[in-house]
């Protein structure tokens, strides 16, 4: 693990936001096998499908990492603005969905597809990033406050610790802290050590930070790239764990500290919290969907293997659910069962005990991970442009079409209203009729 200076990172990266001489994300052909839907690769500079599935075996061990310094446990409330609402991934919101069709009260218009999935802050900015590669800022009346521009393509979502500070991951191979005032950089941590951090092939989506990032409980900022990576809130390492496979999966943090991520190795690996391994799991199949963990520690998981794991915390299976396709959209956890969508187009509603209880089918591909509100309402977005809201009995309450492929995972504010991304480029702000304005 190569700790490349701040200065000089900083200074790089924003050579390359200046110029735009790293960004190569044209609208047509793709810059990384990120940008390819479904299990295709970027080759030279075109989506193709690979020969044959990749089966990278395994070669995990802890790396060589930052001596681990001690930080207050469990110091603050655990933090919310962040993929899945908090580190456990339950994507269970204490607000509630709207009761009738909301219409769309603003957009924000990027340069690219926004697959990130929005976060709101304390404040109710709403934060979310594009493949335009900038983080955006946007206030409650839709008003662009400030945008930040990374060196390439962003696929990640934003998390906001406690004092303001957002935090990114690029395909420019970085995690960058930005300043909740004006967008400027905190500090700038390069991912890895792969030759090619911009561009076009395998090498040059190797150490892509498009997994979170996730803040823990006590501050700790976790992401993935080529190994899970723990990084201090001063930006320094904490440790790094390597992987044999790039690793897509925001990681989730059981409640005694365990990192749990999965990687396109197919292994779901548990890592204590002085980044050495305690167990690892092997699937099928690539595991690029986020754990959930629930409320009595049960981690599910799901991988391109079309299956859905509940997996206890030291790692051994509890049960296996197998869906009509892969699986990579997070778990959602509320009212006593697990929602995931599937490659097949369907929403699950799985019961504790891996049994199913009932499924609703969009038109296309689900990706985005759904959301509970308060009551056991479930939204969720599907590549067929549509995003759905569905009753606690899986009945649709109502559905809202968008401009494209809705693969960002929606999320929603104390006033009802709800913030999802579009392939259209597009971020959405959506409020019922009768809401009050913010
Ligand atoms: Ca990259
Ligand atoms: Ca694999
Ligand atoms: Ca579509």
């Amino acid at each position: 693990m190569s700790r490349v200076p701040a200065l000089i990172v900083l200074t790089v990266a924003l050579s390359c936001a200046v110029l735009a001489a790293c960004a190569h994300m044209g609208e047509e052909g793709c810059g990384a096998d990120r940008d390819c839907k479904l299990d295709r690769v970027c080759e030279a500079g075109h989506c193709v499908w690979p020969h044959g599935p990749a089966g990278a075996a395994g070669t995990g061990g802890p790396a060589a990492g930052a001596p681990a310094a001690p930080l207050p446990k469990y110091a603050l409330e655990p933090a919310q603005a962040m993929f899945r609402l908090g580190a456990a991934h339950r994507g269970r919101s204490p607000y509630n969905l709207p009761v009738t069709r909301p219409e769309i009260a603003w957009v924000v218009t990027t340069g690219g597809p926004v697959v990130s999935s929005p976060a709101v802050a304390d404040d109710g900015t709403v934060l979310f990033a594009s493949h335009d590669g900038k983080l955006y800022a946007v206030a409650r009346d839709g008003t662009t406050k400030w945008s930040y521009a990374t060196g390439d393509i962003i696929f990640a979502s934003p998390a906001v610790a406690h004092d303001g500070t957002v935090y990114i991951g690029s395909d420019d191979d970085h995690l960058y802290a930005v300043a909740p005032t004006g967008g400027k950089p905190r500090w700038i941590f390069q991912i890895g050590a792969c030759p090619q951090r911009i561009g076009v092939g395998p090498e040059a989506s190797r150490c892509d930070v498009d997994a979170g990032p996730t803040i823990g409980p006590d501050g700790v900022v976790y992401t993935g790239g080529d190994g899970i990576y723990a990084v201090n809130p001063d930006g320094t390492l904490r440790w790094r764990f390597a992987t044999g496979g790039h690793v897509a999966s925001a990681p989730a943090v059981l409640a005694d500290g365990t990192v749990v991520a999965g990687s396109q190795d197919d292994l779901v690996y548990g890592i204590a919290p002085d980044g050495t391994k305690r167990w690892d799991f092997r699937t099928g199949g690539d595991v690029d969907a986020a754990p959930a963990v629930g409320d009595d520690g049960t981690i599910y998981v799901g991988s391109d293997d079309r299956k859905l794991y509940a997996l206890n915390p030291d790692g051994t299976m509890r049960w296996a659910f197998t869906t009509g396709g892969d699986v990579r959209s997070a778990a959602a956890i509320g009212n006593g069962m697990i929602y995931v969508g599937s490659f097949d187009a369907q929403l699950y509603a799985v019961r504790l005990d891996g049994t199913l209880a009932w499924t609703f089918r969009s038109g296309d591909r689900i990706i985005s991970s759904a959301l509970v509100d308060a009551k056991g309402a479930i939204l969720f977005g599907s590549q067929d442009d549509r995003l759905y809201c569905l009753e606690p009995d899986g009945h649709l309450r109502w559905s809202v079409e968008l401009g494209g492929d809705v693969d960002s995972s929606p999320t929603l504010a104390a006033d009802g209203t709800i913030f999802v991304g579009s392939d259209d480029r597009k971020l959405y702000a959506l409020r019922a009729p009768s809401s009050p304005p913010p």
